[in-house]
């Protein structure tokens, strides 16, 4: 059978911190013991099929530019099945456990709906037989209910009930092709549920169509026995103006309103909460304060650029804050470190893919190592408990069991009078958390 990446014989191999091969690993050693489980059950690593497999380099200036030998064909299911087979000798060469699709990535949409249904149950068979001959799992799956015109005003927030039903429909075959791959997720990412103009938008209606449509998700799940998690994926903006699941806090405010915040955790991306004004860990520490971080698309955005650019990670430093936040939690569960990354437009080789993936798993691997260490010798996690030590005793020990009023308080001031001064020391602690790195 013809091999698409020819170049890759026997996988890629560790080459250690010095080694200045590309096409080595520097950190990554899937099996290496990190505290109480190995590297690779760490982080879970995943291929995202959209733009790995089926990205084009094109954007709003020039046609696509990247050469990708599978994506050719004589029908769009044998170009389907090509990209199949790229997708699973590409994962099992770079040595990842996982992988990511929406339906519209693994299955071309037919003339009608029921022949799309059917494109995707013939490349699901064939999926599952990849996945019992390599062991290559799959982490999340999706549906696209943002790029045909049809979704032109979105989904289950579209002012028209024939579109909310029609991505309805999707949505239950997505789920039912996620379950029969053993699927350990399935991720909603509002797509275009958001809007541009109120000119033309009922903003209340609209949310609670997405809370019916949420509801019906669950509903479906519990009907035909899925037992993968559900994750929203929070975003900002892009493509519309205003998306509603504008970051983590945001989503987890509408979980509660709507009656669904057990059903939900989120799968949290580094570009989008940067484009949503905060850190990446920022995002990742509120969704797991929350016991809401389900998992992570893993990737970088550009801070010059107010767009979602999708580049891999290549700053151990935020790899390591992140990796913080996992590590604290007790590690992702069900979820994993999706790669939801492109090479830029002119790395249109092949061999991009394996460049960057590797330097994306390097980044997170070094961030795990690191944090690890971090934690281990407790210094940062050590000064944050004792910057909160005065509620632990005394008056603040009553503060926060509810023993204490406003009353009690002034009567304490009377007597205390003015509170000590403490530097928070930021710059010590960036010193502390630079050595490390
Ligand atoms: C787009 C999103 C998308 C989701 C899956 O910005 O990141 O790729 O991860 O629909
Ligand atoms: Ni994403
Ligand atoms: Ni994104």
């Amino acid at each position: 059978m013809k091999e698409f990446f020819p170049e890759i014989q026997d996988g890629i191999p560790y080459g250690g911190p010095d080694s200045k091969n590309p096409l080595a690993f520097k950190y990554y050693e899937p099996n290496r013991v990190v505290g109480k489980k190995s590297m690779g059950d760490h982080l879970r690593f995943s291929v995202a099929y959209w733009h790995t497999f089926k990205g084009t380099g094109a954007d709003p200036f020039g046609a696509g530019t990247f050469d990708r030998p599978w994506n050719r064909g004589k029908t769009p299911m044998g170009q389907a099945e090509n990209t199949l087979r790229a997708a699973f000798e590409f994962c099992q060469k770079l040595g990842v456990s996982h992988y990511c699709f929406h339906d519209l990535d693994l299955a071309p949409e037919g003339e009608t709906f029921s022949e799309s249904c059917r494109n995707l149950e013939a490349m699901v068979k064939m999926a599952k037989q990849l996945q019992d001959d390599t062991g290559i799992k799959l982490l999340w799956g999706t549906a696209n209910l943002f790029s045909h015109p049809r979704y032109a005003h979105g989904a289950a927030t579209n002012p028209d009930a024939h579109v909310f039903s029609y991505a309805a429909a999707q949505v239950k075959n997505a789920m039912a092709a996620t379950r029969e791959l053993g699927g350990e997720n399935y991720v909603f990412w509002g797509g275009r549920e958001g809007y541009e103009t109120l000119l033309n938008t009922d903003m209340k209606r609209e949310q609670e169509q997405m809370a019916r449509f949420f509801h019906m998700a669950v509903d479906y799940a519990r009907q035909i026995g899925f037992e993968g998690q559900f994750l929203i994926e929070p975003k900002p903006k892009e493509p519309t103006k205003h998306q509603y699941d504008f970051d983590a806090a945001t989503v987890l405010g509408f979980l509660g309103a709507y009656d669904l915040w057990d059903h939900f955790k989120l799968n949290i991306e580094a570009n989008h909460a940067t484009l949503a004004g905060h850190s990446f860990e920022h995002d990742l520490t509120l969704a797991s304060m929350n016991g809401k971080l389900g998992s992570i698309d893993a990737n970088a955005g550009d801070t010059l650029l107010g767009w979602d650019t999708d580049q891999f990670s290549t700053d151990p430093a935020i790899c390591a804050r992140a990796m913080l936040v996992v590590l604290a939690q007790g590690g992702l569960g069900k979820g994993g470190l999706n790669f939801d990354a492109k090479p830029r437009r002119g790395s249109f080789d092949p061999m991009d893919l394996f460049y960057a993936h590797i330097s994306g798993m390097d980044a997170f691997a070094r961030g795990l190592l690191t944090a690890h260490q971090i934690m281990e010798d407790g210094i940062l996690d050590n000064f944050i408990k004792e910057r909160y030590a005065s509620y632990s005793e005394g008056m603040g020990k009553q503060i926060m069991s509810g023993d204490a009023t406003f009353e009690t308080l002034e009567k304490w001031i009377m007597e205390k009078g003015e509170p000590v001064r403490v530097s928070g020391r930021q710059e010590m602690l960036e010193s502390i958390f630079m050595s490390y790195c």
